[in-house]
């Protein structure tokens, strides 16, 4: 007698983690309904014993669902969102149609569970935002610290995986990589420039005024919501690099407070959901594949900035599963906290 869940996208890559997060943590549903579009509807998945046919997703899908956990895009979520929450499920909302709305919480188990306590099943649809996987990863190794000695200003730089782009993006690495080493062409699809051997900037729309792209100012405009702290100075470089599913993120943290080396160590230990690796005699320090399927986000290089003359600064380098903590895992966990 566990909820009646849906998954909204089940043949993407976030879709299909969905299944994987739910199996891995035991995730008492008493119902499963795969949905995807019509292109996609009638494909069988095997999951836990049974046989799924995959329904196409119509403004009836909804009426028999307690959580819908979807991951098919902004319109997607935008199109029938609504029409879940009308018929009384919670939409747990993988895309960023709704992060920044008024009302929605946007929430990382971890750091803000609070944001959506008011929210139950079976007492009237709502929707809840999973935030932008950049920003999650981010945020499981910063909010510790910001804990503990309050953030004034983040500067963040990105290694961002193919998997941020969906499956598609994930073929295009590996077929690139394939024709390029046997001397053939690179053939851009899904992004606009060679990407095996090579990085470029993010490929979210760009602010031409200001020169930022889309994903730089959802870990900007995210941040400052899942704090609620509208005043912390965030600037972010989101780049694409060859890496199949793990981001890795160069952070520079400036802080309210004095913060020494030993006590973010031991901040960071104490944080579920993050690991440490940061040995630095033998050059040991997190790498994508560290996190790659991985629950937690690793976090090392953790030192004290010498471009600095107090104890206000700190740098590190974090690596976390775009499709696990930053897509799936997240949302499942919001999934779990809806029951407690
Ligand atoms: C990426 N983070 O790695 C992006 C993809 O806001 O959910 C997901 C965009 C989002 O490309």
């Amino acid at each position: 007698d566990g909820p009646r869940v849906a998954i909204v996208g089940v043949t993407g890559a976030v879709g299909q983690e969905f299944l994987t997060v739910l199996k891995e943590r035991n995730f008492p549903y008493s119902d499963l309904k795969l949905l995807a579009s019509a292109r996609s509807a009638g494909q069988k998945q095997e999951f836990e014993g049974h046989t799924y046919t995959v329904q196409e997703l119509t403004e009836n899908s909804f009426k028999d669902v307690d959580i819908a956990l979807f991951s098919a895009g902004g319109s997607i979520s935008k199109k029938f969102g609504p029409v879940a929450v009308k018929d009384g499920a919670i939409v747990v909302d993988n895309s960023s149609a709704y992060r920044m709305t008024e009302g929605v919480p946007l929430v990382i188990p971890e750091v803000n569970p609070e944001a959506m306590s008011h929210i139950k099943v079976g007492k009237g649809g709502a929707i809840i935002a999973n935030p932008n996987c950049s920003t999650i990863i981010a945020l499981m190794a910063v909010t510790p610290l910001h804990r503990l000695a309050t953030v004034k200003r983040m500067c963040v730089s990105t290694y961002q995986a193919a998997s941020g782009a969906g499956a598609a993006a994930m073929e295009e690495l590996r077929q690139q990589t394939r024709d390029v080493l046997d001397g053939k062409p690179a053939q851009p699809k899904i992004f606009p420039l060679q990407y095996a051997f090579n990085l470029f900037s993010h490929n979210s729309g760009m602010d031409v005024e200001l020169g930022y792209n889309e994903e730089e100012m959802k870990l900007v405009k995210e941040t400052r919501k899942i704090w609620s702290f509208p005043s912390v100075r965030i600037t972010a470089t989101c780049v694409r690099v060859p890496v199949m599913r793990a981001h890795a993120e160069s952070i520079n943290l400036e802080f309210e407070n004095d913060i020494s080396e030993a006590a973010a160590l031991e901040a960071l230990a104490a944080f579920p959901g993050v690991s440490i690796i940061n040995d630095r005699q033998n050059n040991r320090f997190p790498t994508p594949l560290d996190a790659t399927t991985k629950d937690n986000v690793f976090v090392g290089r953790v030192r004290r900035d010498i471009s600095r003359d107090d104890n206000k600064g700190l740098d590190l380098f974090v690596c976390g599963d775009q499709i696990k903590k930053g897509a799936a895992l997240n949302a499942v966990q919001i999934a779990e906290l809806l029951l407690k």
